[in-house]
């Protein structure tokens, strides 16, 4: 068995910060020390990587990707092994991608459609979420058997009628069997009836640039979603988790409902922090590439969702990376907002970004590998193999480069999309090296990573703080 010795680097995890030698053996953490104590100073290694002036993390976990995702008659530009490559390069080493079922379909049906996609093409390890599009009594009976096999979480959609819309009362029945199977239901919580409403009046008036999709997927339509949602959950008695929040007024619905005390939680993404309804205005199409749901938001919304961070109100961030290309992709909805493909790419990003907030000093480095790697491995049942360095943990380790300087743009990214979202956006910090169980995917930013690497991650259900 290979034995890796980090040595020097500044070890970071959620809850501590420590000058600490980290000793590798396999494709688990063995140990850690101090650095330059006896124990550190007697292990043997095969290999010693040098990790002064780094920090030593986790591996970032995305708990929210859609790779190859069907959406309005196109798929998302990236592959499992396209989007996992992009991820390692940014530093994440855990997705947890939705495996979607279809309308009349099961979702034993749609399980085994994503592992025909992702099996043997990953570069790093994946779990699945299942999005319940057909809520019957079959589909809820088989949430047991998914639960007691590995896919611990399930999305449903209070927005896009017609598409993956579920009803209050198939939501409170998803709900009901995850109270009792332990599921966690994941909610994207937007009234979509509502919107539609004011989707057909905008496009009848004439308002057809996508800056529009951001006006009538209000705020407030997310807010009323987030509410009945967590009322839903409180009636079921099933925790909650409420994705891609985005609304100052929905963190409002959440810090309420926790304040309650209620097992609800909630996800922002980088998108929501870093951009707004401004990018969403931009000349001519150009917006487009901002297009996703929920919306871009006017920027006095980001000031909520910082605080949410901090205070937990909002406990993980996740990208929703669901890439389409501006050309060929977003193009289809050329004179219709509608029409246009809902997704920003971002799983590259995610790291960094949050690093640039750590830098900002909006978070601290703490809070930052909190939020990015150890609470999403423990809401999705992957703690402790992913999320932390700990003995007895996978040896998911980024050595990161606090001090580089880096600028985010189409012409280095690694994402199979024609156009970042971050273009000329500086960064303070950068990854270096990345190991997944132990094996460098990337070492000193030159790829060594391969795909089919990356292992398929059966999950255990989810632990959430608030639980007895
Ligand atoms: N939102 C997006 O932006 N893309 C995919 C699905 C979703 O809910
Ligand atoms: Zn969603
Ligand atoms: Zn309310
Ligand atoms: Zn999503």
């Amino acid at each position: 068995m290979t034995r890796t010795l980090i040595r020097g680097g500044l070890v970071v995890t959620a809850a501590d910060e420590i000058h600490a030698d980290v000793l590798i053996e396999g494709s688990r953490v063995a140990a850690l020390a101090a650095s330059g104590s006896h124990a550190a100073a007697g292990w043997t290694a095969d290999r010693v990587v040098d990790a002064t002036g780094r920090y030593v993390l986790p591996g970032g976990v995305d708990a929210h990707t859609h790779m190859e995702m069907p959406f309005g008659g196109t798929r998302s530009s990236d592959t499992f092994e396209t989007g996992t490559r992009a991820a390692a390069w940014g530093g994440t080493t855990t997705i947890v991608d939705f495996a979607i079922q279809s309308v009349g379909g099961s979702l034993r049906a749609g399980l085994d459609a994503w592992h025909a996609k992702a099996d043997g093409r990953c570069a790093i390890d994946y779990g699945f979420h299942m999005i319940l599009s057909d809520v019957t009594e079959a589909s809820l009976a088989e949430m047991d058997a998914l639960v007691a096999e590995g896919v611990t979480s399930f999305k449903l959609f209070m927005a896009y009628p017609g598409v993956f819309y579920s009803d209050d009362g198939k939501i409170l029945r998803a709900m009901q069997r995850a109270a009792g199977n332990g599921g966690l239901i994941m909610m994207h919580a937007e009234n979509g009836i509502a919107i539609d409403v004011l989707v057909e009046q905008a496009l009848a008036a004439g308002r057809t640039d996508p800056r529009y999709h951001g006006e009538v997927r209000k705020a407030l339509l997310e807010a009323e979603a987030t509410h009945r949602a967590v009322q839903l959950a409180r009636v079921a008695g099933a925790p909650l988790y409420v994705v891609h929040v985005s609304a100052a007024e929905a963190v409002a619905e959440l810090s309420a409902a926790r304040q309650l005390g209620l097992d609800v939680y909630g996800e922002t993404c980088p998108q929501y922090l870093f951009l707004s309804a401004d990018d969403l205005a931009r000349p001519g199409f150009e917006g487009a590439k901002y297009v996703c749901s929920t919306p871009l938001r006017p920027a006095e919304h980001q000031e909520a969702l910082w605080r949410a961070l901090r205070t937990d109100d909002l406990s993980v961030v996740s990208t929703d990376h669901c890439p389409f290309c501006f050309t060929g992709q977003k193009d289809l909805g050329r004179g219709d907002f509608s029409k246009i493909p809902n997704g920003l790419p971002g799983v590259e990003h995610r790291m960094d970004l949050l690093h640039q907030a750590v830098v900002e000093g909006r978070i601290s480095r703490r809070r930052w590998i909190e939020l990015a790697c150890a609470a999403p491995a423990r809401m999705f049942g992957l703690h402790p193999r992913k999320g932390t360095i700990a003995p007895g943990s996978d040896a998911d380790i980024v050595l990161y480069d606090p001090a580089a300087t880096q600028t985010l743009s189409a012409a280095g990214h690694h994402m199979n999309v024609d156009h970042s979202v971050y273009e000329g956006r500086r960064i303070t910090g950068r990854v270096e090296t990345v190991l997944s169980r132990g094996v460098p995917v990337i070492e000193e930013r030159r790829w060594t990573g391969r795909a089919g690497h990356g292992r398929y991650l059966p999950r255990a259900v989810g632990t959430y703080p608030r639980q007895p």
